[in-house]
């Protein structure tokens, strides 16, 4: 039951926005995304028929917190932290089967074509059409221990990719040690797995943890795995569809631009090449495309595991933080926290500590716990009436940071802290209601 099918059919039929009609694959996706986000709706996108391919699409999963949480099994956005922890502290590795349904079909040598497959092209500026959501899989050449993450993929011709590992995540140092060693990395994408799948291979864990295992922590069961054909990797055994290949030692070729998370487009890449051996998949499979880009799931899927991370941190100093967000409207440079101050000098405090526990924030607000951190106006009325500029901020200047920032100069970013909590010895009265007249008006407008 640990698939991306048995996930979707769990959803409610008003979580889903079906396109039966066919339906264009270049930027066609991606502007219904956005258009919906700027009606405040992320429903998930099944296209049923996109022009061109026998395959559906699915996008959009990863937009919406309530259902991130669901995909972990909690009830709310706030139980996912706790959900998360967890899993991270209670891992539970996979085990490997004998065989399954990603296998059902197996393609090899001159079968392998990966024009096949239904892939977007996301924006304008993009190079060419671009998987965004294949995790690859690999394993350290030294030491064995296997790891997943997310590296774009650019189609090439029917066996080839172009592939950026920017991030210097664990998939460029494996690279290097294959490197060393004088051969290939062998890497498997995986194309449509259970969410808590994707969400692990997302998280930022330590290079000696495999991934699946916090999958299987988030599941609270083994993920089952299957043995790729042509290369000494595993894949879950009930994904929908399976690249099998390597990426070329010591080789490089032209690769981007591609529309990243700030909602520029970069030229930054390795530029990497990836070749396929195989291609495997279940019958009838389904494609799943994450929209990149500025979009709500580029950005939560990279963001939900660091924010649960980074927010246990905090509290682990300073008990009193209650609650962090990541606004949508910072990427991934900006940061709300709200804290129960005891003391003056705390919010500073807490906000040091968050600019050295992630090196993208490059500017955090702290705001009292009557301000609700996931809603950006709250935090600007704070703002507007408890902070002054020449006392209540500070900056940090030439400090290591997110080179993606179209803005950093070198790798170095000043890093902006804004205190608006109001002072303990306040003695202005925020307006108020009694509850019983808000509890009347909620009911009011239920009924209507
Ligand atoms: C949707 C998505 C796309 C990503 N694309 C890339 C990419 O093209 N290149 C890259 O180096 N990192 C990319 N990342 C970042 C890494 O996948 C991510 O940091 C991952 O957690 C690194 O895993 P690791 O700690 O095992 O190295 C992407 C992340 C997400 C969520
Ligand atoms: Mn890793």
């Amino acid at each position: 039951m640990t698939s991306l099918r048995a996930f979707l059919e769990t959803l409610p039929d008003r979580d889903v926005f079906r396109i039966r009609r066919p339906l264009p694959l270049d930027y066609v996706p991606t502007a219904l995304v956005l258009e919906l986000e700027k009606r405040e709706k992320h429903p998930v996108l099944y296209i049923e028929q996109p022009e061109g391919f026998d395959m559906p699409v699915v996008a959009n999963l990863f937009a919406d917190r309530r259902r991130i949480a669901r995909m972990i099994g909690a009830e709310s956005p706030a139980q996912f932290n706790e959900a998360w922890l967890h899993a991270e502290e209670n891992p539970i590795p996979p085990v490997v089967v004998e065989r399954g349904p990603v296998q059902e079909v197996v393609r090899t040598g001159e079968e392998v074509n990966v024009g096949w497959l239904p892939i977007s092209r996301h924006f304008q500026q993009d190079a060419g059409r671009y998987i965004g959501s294949g995790i690859l899989v690999c394993k350290d050449p030294d030491t064995g221990v296997r790891n997943l993450s997310y590296q774009r993929l650019q189609m090439k011709a029917r066996d080839r990719f172009g592939a950026s590992l920017h991030s210097r995540g664990h998939i460029w140092e494996h690279l290097q040690r294959a490197e060393v060693q004088g051969r290939n990395l062998e890497v498997a994408v995986v194309l449509g797995a259970h969410p808590a799948v994707h969400l692990a291979a997302a998280a930022k864990v330590a290079m000696e943890v495999d991934e699946y295992d916090i999958a299987g922590g988030l599941l609270g069961q083994p993920v089952e795995l299957v043995r790729c054909r042509t290369i000494d990797v595993e894949v879950p055994a009930n994904a929908e569809i399976v690249l099998e290949g390597e990426i070329l030692a010591h080789t490089h070729e032209d690769e981007g631009p591609f529309g990243e998370y700030t909602g520029y487009a970069t030229h930054r890449s390795t530029r990497n090449v990836f070749v396929v051996k195989a291609v495997t998949h279940r019958q009838a499979p389904i494609f799943l495309d994450v929209i990149p880009g500025y979009s709500n799931e580029h950005l939560l899927l990279g963001r939900v595991a660091k924010e649960a991370h980074v927010f246990q941190r905090l509290k682990e100093v300073i008990p009193n933080v209650r609650a962090l967000n990541y606004p949508r409207s910072g990427t991934h440079f900006h940061a709300y926290l709200s804290l129960e101050k005891t003391a003056e000098g705390q919010a500073r405090q807490a906000l040091m500590l968050l600019f050295g526990l992630d090196a993208y924030v490059k500017l955090a607000v702290a705001v009292d716990t009557d301000i609700d951190v996931f809603n950006e106006s709250e935090v600007l009325w704070a703002m507007a009436t408890r902070f002054q500029a020449d006392q209540d901020m500070f900056v940090v200047p030439k400090v290591f940071c997110n080179r993606l920032d179209p803005s950093a100069r070198e790798g170095v970013a000043a890093k902006l802290g804004i205190d608006a909590t109001a002072p303990l010895d306040w003695d202005v009265e925020r307006t108020s209601l009694p509850p019983e007249a808000i509890e009347r008006a909620r009911s009011l407008l239920d009924e209507g």
